[in-house]
Parts: structure tokens; C-alpha cells; sequence
């Protein structure tokens, strides 16, 4: 293994030398780099996956009862990264994603939904990705690679902020959290347009349609393909839909315990570990009426659909690198973006006006359908949890600890599990790494920006032994207030109200992945280091603590419905 990836990075040093870049950090490169060598073809494509409010067990590699054949045979060809982390939402993980920085400096401290007045003016905090980053597409671009995104960004609305500007030449994108899968509206190339077709399979022709229009120039390719399913509205194919009708008649908890069986089967859960129980807001699924039942049965379906689509185009991907004869130079990474997504915002005014101003419905006859507005829920969500506790928006393993698979021929040893701690802060560094790009620090051009904090994940990749992360190697993130920090199997967690008392709690994930033994009392020297380590970082990347009269973030989810009051 190691072997392939010395003659790897030769290659790629060669074809770069050819360029007159090698490990240059190229800051100073804007014209188009010339393709009149063959050599550069050596150097690896990189193709990113994301999927959106994918929860940990919704695809068959990590226990789901739907069907992705396509992306568990890329986890057989591949490996599974089975401790890999992400934010607790859309545009924060983005934006570690985007760049291997943290999200209070880079802009993305907190969404740019949820800024609050406390946030006016604070660097970090501007809701966007910042000047004071550069992303690795820029980077990989300056260095020959072909650049394309299709899909979500969620990092700048406004043209100076499209991903064009930030290091993408090809883009097809939406700049929101959500879209109308069927009628979602985008930037193509810095136009606005109306999409025609279903988000998925939009995204995943515009990127075959960009790989194909240059392959053969000699130049590799960075894509990235960022779906915006299973995000709500629930929405898909008719008959992919009608294919789940019947899968999902037996309710949550018997789903749930499918998935977990699975899980422990595959080893990816401790083998003496029970199953938590549901959540209390959630009903007993044989206290449901027909009616209801046959509601919330659908529901699934279409999530379920829409899993199911992703990764028929997903499939559609792989093959064209196979009918380019690029599969075996091309590291592929899918991941999540964040935990299954609760939160039935069905009655909260502000969705009921944005609904009726769209046209849409929450009718049983349209739901799925392009005039349909609805959510899963918190019964379903907690399916997509399987074991872990909470979901979306909160840094319980719920949220944050994501399916993750990459492929990587000669270098990943096939069906391999790697269970390392790993988080999305690493695929930046780990791209920049595979293409033998060196980050240029703290300057890029004419701008002061900050370097990445995140490590590259090739040594790990190639031998298991090369752990990214060792056992007294902290890793942390804050969000909304509540605050997280991972060191060895350790996980140190302090949740706001009405989630707990903004105290710390201590769990061992090896033994305990759900959360359900806080052994603060029983390691009090550990937890001491822990949040030491925590306020190092806190202060280190700029995180403003929440005023304590700042109303808690997220809203708690209920069955049917959130438990709030809007005005
Ligand atoms: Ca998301």
C-alpha cells in the first residue's frame, strides 16, 4: 500500500513539476495552466458525496433497509471511516469541509439563519464564508485540476460569494438550506435559473456533463456532487416511492431494531449493547390510528425513495469513471453532511406562510409530489439515529457522527473498516494531500487567511496504523452554545437547556456510542483535561459563548410538531 502511494506522489510531483508547481503552494497562479502535457493525467480525480440530513444508519452499508446497492458496493471497494464526524448542520460542516479551517473563523460560526444580534460584527460570525479562508478547490485549482460543484453550497447568496468565486470554474448550485426538489431554483455559472428535472438527477448530469466536456486534456478533476436529499420537503419519484409503500407498514420501532441488529452484525456497535429506547414524545406505533399509520408509513417511503434515488445516481457517477478509465485513479469520498433532521415545522407560522406562498400542501394525496410541503419527524428521525442519542443541530452522536465511506484503489484496502476519530475539518487537508498541494499558511495572493486545522487523512488511508488522531489528541466543536470535545474513545459534551444544564457529561463511545452513562463523577481528572482542552480551542478559533438570556437553540421536536410558539 505504501508503495502505491510513494509512486503516487511522484507521479503526481512529476506532472507537477511539468507545471512548475510542486508543493509551491501556487499562490500566485491565475492563468489557465497549460494541458499540453500528458503527465498531469497521473495525478488523481477527487470526487466528493454528500448527502443532506443523511442520518447514520439510512444507507444499507451502515444497517438501513433501503436499498443502495450502489454506495454499499463502493463501501466493499472501499473502506468505512465508522468514527467520523461532521457539524450539527448544513452550512457549518460546509464550511470545515470547504476549507479544513474552523467554522468561527471562516465564517460559518453559526448559520446564517440562526445569526443573532450578540453575532453583529464578530469576525467568524458573518453567515458566509469569509475572505480570511481559502478553499481547497481554489488551491486545487491553481494547481491544474478541473473544479466543479453541483448542488448545495449554503455559503454566500450574493454573486461575490457564489462558489464560482470561491475556486469552482463549473457550477450548478443552489445558495439555500432547501430547495423544491422538483422546481428548485440555481446558479448555473453564475446565472440564475430554474431547474428542470428532480434535484438529484439534475446535480448528477450537470456533473457528468462537466467531467466529460474537458476528460482527455490531460488535467484531473476535483467534483463535487452535494446532494440536497433526503433535506425536506420529502419529495420524490412517484413509483420510487410506491417501491417503499409496503417496507415501512411495521412502524419505527421495528425499523429502528432492523437497523440495529444489522449494525451489531457488522460490528459497528458494541455486541452486548441494547438498544435505547424511544424517544418519549414519540407514540407507541400500535397506539396509532390506520389513518395515521398509513400517513406516517409514507412518509418514510418517500425518505426512503429519495435514499434510494441518491444512490441509483450515485451509481450513475462510478460509472461513468469506469467508462472513462478513471475508477482506479480516483479518490472517491461520500460522507453526510449531519444527523436526521426531527423537526415537523408543519404548524409553525412562518412555514405555513411560506408554504401557501409557494402553492404547497401538506395533503395526504400530494404528499411526495412537487406540490407537497412536509417533514418526517421526530419518529422517523430517531430511525436514522438507530442508537445514538438526539439528531440535527445538537452535538449528540445523533447529530454528528456520520456514515462515511471513500474508495481509493491500490491505496484503501477493500472492505476495510477504519475506526479512527476522523471529522469533516480533515477532507480538505486530505484532498490537498492526495494531489500533493501544500496549503500556503496564512497567505494566499494579496490576503492574510488562516491555516488549517484539520489533518490529512492519506497516511491513514494507506496504512491503518497512521492513525490521524492518536489517544491524547483532542479534537472539539461548539455550536449554538452547546459544546464538544472527542480525545481517544472520550467524549466530553455540554448541552444548553432544555437539553440538559449546560453542565459537562463524559462518555466512553467504545463502550457506550449512545450516550446513556455520563461517567463525569467516576473521571474527574479526564473531564478536567478535556475542558482545558475544550476553552484552548474556544479561545484559539474565536467562539462567542452564548449570553445566558439567548433562548436555546434548536427548537425541541414533538410528534406532529415542535414544541414551540412562534409569534
Ligand atoms: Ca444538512
Amino acid at each position: 500500500m505504501c508503495d502505491r502511494m510513494q509512486l503516487l506522489r511522484w507521479t503526481v510531483c512529476l506532472g507537477l513539476v511539468f507545471f512548475g508547481a510542486c508543493s509551491t503552494g501556487n499562490e500566485n497562479v491565475e492563468e489557465e495552466p497549460s494541458n499540453t502535457t500528458t503527465t498531469q493525467s497521473t495525478r488523481p480525480n477527487i470526487l466528493l458525496i454528500v448527502a443532506d440530513d443523511l442520518g447514520y444508519g439510512d444507507i444499507g452499508a451502515f444497517g438501513s433497509e433501503i436499498d443502495t446497492p450502489e454506495l454499499d458496493a463502493l463501501a466493499r471497494d472501499g473502506a468505512r471511516f465508522t468514527r467520523f464526524y461532521t457539524q450539527v448542520s448544513c452550512s457549518p460542516t460546509r464550511a470545515l469541509l470547504m476549507t479544513g479551517v474552523d467554522n468561527h473563523l471562516n465564517g460559518l460560526g453559526t448559520m446564517a439563519e440562526d445569526l443573532l444580534p450578540h453575532h453583529d460584527g464578530v469576525p467568524g460570525y458573518e453567515g458566509y464564508l469569509n475572505d480570511r479562508v481559502v478553499t481547497g478547490a481554489q488551491l486545487l485549482k491553481d494547481a491544474g485540476y478541473h473544479t466543479y460543484l453541483t448542488g448545495k453550497w449554503h455559503l454566500g447568496l450574493t454573486p461575490d460569494k457564489y462558489p464560482s468565486q470561491r475556486g469552482f470554474e463549473r457550477t450548478y448550485a443552489s445558495l439555500v438550506g432547501n430547495v423544491n426538489h422538483f422546481n428548485g431554483r440555481y446558479i448555473e455559472d453564475g446565472k440564475k435559473i430554474n431547474g428542470d428535472g428532480y434535484s438529484s438527477d439534475l446535480f448528477t448530469d450537470k456533473l457528468i456533463e462537466a467531467i466529460e466536456s474537458n476528460h482527455g486534456d490531460g488535467r484531473p478533476f476535483f467534483g463535487a456532487l452535494l446532494f440536497t436529499a433526503p433535506h425536506w420537503p420529502l419529495q420524490a419519484p412517484t413509483a420510487l416511492i410506491e417501491k417503499y409503500l409496503n417496507r415501512y407498514v411495521d412502524g419505527w420501532d421495528v425499523t429502528r431494531q432492523g437497523r440495529f441488529e444489522r449494525l451489531k452484525e457488522m460490528g459497528l456497535v458494541p455486541a452486548d449493547m441494547g438498544l435505547p429506547p424511544r424517544i418519549e414524545e414519540v407514540p407507541d406505533w400500535s397506539g396509532l390510528t390506520d389513518k395515521e399509520r398509513q400517513i406516517e408509513t409514507k412518509k418514510m417511503a418517500i425518505h426512503a425513495a429519495m435514499v434510494d434515488n441518491l444512490d441509483t445516481n450515485v451509481g450513475r457517477i462510478l460509472d461513468l469513471l469506469e467508462t472513462l478509465g478513471e475508477s482506479e485513479n480516483t479518490l472517491v469520498v461520500f460522507m453526510s453532511d449531519n444527523g436526521t433532521d426531527p423537526y415537523d415545522r408543519s404548524q409553525r407560522p412562518m412555514y405555513v406562510a411560506r408554504r401557501s406562498e409557494l402553492g404547497l400542501n401538506t395533503s395526504f394525496e400530494d404528499m411526495g409530489t412537487d406540490k407537497s410541503y412536509v417533514f418526517y419527524g421526530l419518529g422517523w428521525a430517531q430511525v436514522g439515529s438507530v442508537h445514538h442519542r438526539h439528531y440535527k443541530f445538537l452535538p449528540s452522536e445523533g447529530g454528528m457522527h456520520a456514515p462515511m465511506i471513500a474508495r481509493f484503489p491500490g491505496v484503501l484496502t477493500p472492505g476495510d473498516d477504519l475506526d479512527s476519530f476522523a471529522s469533516v475539518v480533515d477532507i480538505t487537508p486530505t484532498f490537498l494531500d492526495v494531489a500533493n498541494v501544500e496549503h500556503p499558511g496564512t497567505q494566499y495572493r494579496d490576503r492574510e487567511i488562516y491555516p488549517m486545522r484539520g489533518r490529512s487523512l492519506l497516511p491513514y488511508m494507506s496504512d491503518s496504523l497512521n492513525v490521524p488522531y492518536g489517544d491524547d489528541d483532542p479534537v472539539a466543536f461548539e455550536i449554538y452554545g452547546h459544546k464538544v470535545i472527542f480525545m481517544g474513545p472520550w467524549k466530553a459534551v455540554q448541552l444548553r437547556q432544555p437539553w440538559d444544564e449546560s453542565v459537562w457529561r463524559l462518555y466512553n463511545l467504545n463502550l457506550d456510542p449512545g450516550e446513556q452513562q455520563d461517567l463525569a463523577y467516576d473521571e474527574p481528572e479526564l473531564l478536567t483535561t478535556l475542558i482545558e482542552a475544550y476553552e484552548r480551542f474556544s479561545e484559539e478559533n474565536g467562539v462567542v459563548d452564548e449570553p445566558a438570556d439567548v433562548p436555546p437553540f434548536p427548537y425541541k421536536p414533538g410528534h406532529l410538531g415542535d414544541l414551540i410558539t412562534e409569534p
